[in-house]
């Protein structure tokens, strides 16, 4: 059983459990340790990262989230810390590519992968095997450029791995990528470094990419701890993710090396090799479609929880927006403090004021019955639709008319507003009239600011 399916047991766990307490919790995060385990993930690790999960458990649960939603989503966001983040992104054009890497890894089926990959998007490439230590290099190399039609430079009389690297550039002077396929050993040594060296100094490479073997599991930190000190390497590309158990433990190794995995091969064709994201690797590998849901669903009720004064003040205003502020109470607090600083009589209707949770719950299933257009354009809501909204809901009529009813008042209110210019806000602002720092306190955190906060 392969660390996904193992994880993905483990998420079942939480997803399926009749009673949500600490027990289960505990259990799930039992059987996620031995998942990281059998993958080779060091235990330390797996120690710190279920300490977290553990402890942001309980914690206050974010607005929207059930409690089980908000241990799935931290313990998948813990996952994809620990397997390396999103943030590496694959080069969309790079001029030179050179491998490196201990014997039998992968790096020579890599640089055909990289080959293919590239000349996908258009790239003109050459490839050059500078592997001049083991006589089969060049036959294995040059047979696979054959097989994808790509350039290929090689000279199995020269020596010295350098020489044909300069060799090389001058033969693919015009063309768009070379990728430099170097030779290993079986074990790190100076001689392997030397040589990288030279080759290095003569290719001066743009990406110089480690390639490690899933199946050495935790051990990938030594090497590409090796690698990069000895000849900086920035990137690392995981090969036989498809046979080895331990890609996990090779993952998080390069992670805490603080080399970033930049592709992952899945299996010896040409084709076989992916751009690695932590999030897409793990929802596949735990066969998770719904996490991917999960996380949206997180990431927009946060972003709900942004609007800026000035997005309230100057946004449209309709059925979705005016649910955002309500539920956010303080803000509809701070709604009425704008009133009452652009000293603006008309006061914000009290019963909105006090709107309670039980209510803005209705006012949600009401709203998840209505089609996208009528909620930005609420007008469209005439007889027949709330009679069609009302029967989706389980609600009354009268509670989707009082929806509205409230919703109308607010957006009197917020005609009132938006007819306030910029100049206008700026005006005030300096005047000392209007406090955005004030204002901003009831607001939480913001996107972006056109006015300055004092
Ligand atoms: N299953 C699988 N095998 C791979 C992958 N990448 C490389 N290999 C195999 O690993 C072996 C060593 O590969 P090679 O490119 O010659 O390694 P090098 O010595 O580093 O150049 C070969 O048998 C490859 O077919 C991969 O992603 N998946
Ligand atoms: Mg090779």
């Amino acid at each position: 059983m392969g660390l996904g399916e193992k994880l993905h047991n483990a998420m079942e766990m939480l997803r399926k459990a009749t009673v949500f307490d600490r027990e289960t919790i505990k259990e799930a995060i039992k059987e996620i340790q031995r998942a990281l385990i059998a993958a080779d993930v060091e235990v330390q690790l797996v120690l710190d990262l279920t300490k977290k999960i553990e402890a942001e458990a309980f914690k206050e649960l974010p607005k929207g989230l059930t409690r089980r939603e908000h241990v799935l989503k931290i313990t998948y966001e813990l996952l994809v810390e620990l397997i390396g983040g999103t943030e590496t992104k694959a080069p969309e054009k790079p001029k030179r590519i050179l491998l490196v890497g201990l014997y039998g890894q992968g790096k020579t089926t890599t640089v055909s992968k990289l080959a293919k990959y590239y000349s996908k998007r258009g790239l003109k490439i050459g490839i050059v095997c500078a592997d001049t230590y083991r006589p089969a290099a060049f036959e294995q190399l040059k047979q696979l450029s054959e097989k994808l039609g790509i350039a290929f430079y090689g000279n199995p009389k020269e020596k010295k791995a350098d020489a044909v690297v300069k060799e090389a550039l001058k033969q693919f002077s015009n063309f768009d990528l070379a990728i430099v396929d170097s030779a290993g050993r079986d074990a790190f040594n100076a001689e392997l470094v030397s040589e990288i060296k030279a080759v290095n100094n003569v290719f001066r490479p743009d990406y110089k990419w480690l390639v490690i073997g899933a199946d050495v599991g935790q051990l990938a930190k030594k090497q590409a701890i090796a690698f990069h000190d000895a000849v900086g390497v920035n990137g690392v590309i995981i090969t036989r993710m498809d046979g080895s158990a331990k890609g996990g433990g090779a993952l998080s190794a390069c992670n805490i090396a603080k080399c970033p995995v930049v592709f992952i091969g899945t299996g010896e064709k040409a084709e076989d090799l992916e751009e690695f994201d932590a999030q897409r690797f793990l929802s596949r590998v735990m066969g998770y479609g719904d996490l991917q849901g999960l996380l949206e669903k997180a990431k927009e009720l946060s972003e709900e929880q942004e609007l800026s004064p000035e997005e309230i003040l100057q946004g449209a205003f309709n059925l979705e927006t005016f649910y955002q502020q309500l539920k956010a109470t303080k803000k509809m607090g701070s709604i009425g403090k704008i009133a009452e600083m652009l000293g603006m009589k008309m006061q914000v209707p009290k019963e909105i004021l006090e709107t309670t949770e039980e209510k803005l719950d209705s006012f949600k299933i009401i709203m998840d019955s209505m089609t996208k257009q009528e909620k930005t354009n609420p007008d469209l809501l005439n007889h027949k639709r709330i009679e069609r909204v009302s029967k989706g809901s389980g609600k009354t009529e009268s509670q989707v008319r009082e929806l509205l009813k409230q919703f109308k008042q607010m957006q009197k209110v917020f005609k009132k507003f938006k007819g306030l210019d910029e100049a206008k806000l700026e005006k005030m602002q300096k005047n000392g009239k209007l406090d955005f720092g004030k204002l901003l306190q009831g607001f939480g955190p913001k996107k972006k600011q056109k006015f300055k906060i004092r």
